[in-house]
């Protein structure tokens, strides 16, 4: 397809997957009754002196069946989704490191921006027991991407891309024993309201792939909340 008709019709799409996934955001946003608070765990140093740190761990899966979208996986049993739940806490003016588990594969993403990590201290992340800025951005699973804004809150814009399993490590059944491990930290500001979703288009056919598990909240998307130490 010519370049310039393939920008549109993903500018169309991407239009299209936002005002999908907003609608979606709406509807639920007040459904959203698992929250995981982060654990806290001693301080942690910086260059003006030590702060709360704090940690949390999720993982993401390649189907629903994982158990935290109740037996036999929910009522979309197929889809990709981070577990053991989508909805955060954690506290201001903290250190928040964050480990995940990532058990899918993947390919290559559509916007290499998000095959690099931002927002993180020193802005790099530990990948397989690797210190990195980024991965191949043809390996990509998942993204976890925390969005900057909370109206009239302080800016939180963390995004680290989840390297892939490859697909000679996917067994047929269950999950693979060897997932690819990513742990970055980040320090939080102010209280406030924020919200996390994928930047890998892991949806199904429609909207470029932003549709299906992409537009539906409790999967590839949650909420992240800033709240009070
Ligand atoms: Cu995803």
């Amino acid at each position: 397809m010519n370049k310039r008709i393939l920008g549109a019709v993903l500018t169309i799409a991407l239009g299209a997957g936002t005002i999908a996934g907003i609608g979606s955001y709406v509807a639920s946003a007040k459904n959203d009754s698992k929250i995981l608070a982060a654990t806290p765990d001693g301080t942690y140093t910086t260059a003006t002196g030590a702060i709360p740190h704090y940690t949390l761990d999720m993982s993401v899966y390649p189907d629903s069946m994982f158990g935290g979208h109740g037996k036999d996986g929910g009522p979309h049993p197929d889809y990709v989704s981070y577990g053991p739940v989508t909805n955060f806490t954690v506290p201001a003016h903290s250190a928040v490191t964050i480990t995940i588990k990532q058990y899918d594969s993947g390919e290559k993403i559509t916007n290499p921006f998000f095959a690099k990590a931002h927002g993180t201290i020193d802005g790099t992340m530990m990948v397989n027991g690797e210190k990195v800025t980024e991965i191949a951005a043809n390996k990509v699973g998942h993204t976890f991407t925390l969005h900057g804004l909370a109206n009239g809150k302080d800016q939180l814009f963390v995004s680290v891309p989840l390297k892939y399993v490859s697909e000679a490590d996917m067994p047929d059944n269950g999950y693979t024993k060897s997932p690819s491990i990513t742990t970055f930290t980040f320090i939080t500001g102010g209280e406030g309201e924020y919200v996390w979703n994928c930047e890998f288009p892991c949806g199904d056919g429609s909207y470029a792939r932003f549709g299906a598990v992409m537009s539906t909240m409790g999967y590839m998307s949650g909420h992240f909340n800033v709240v009070k130490a």
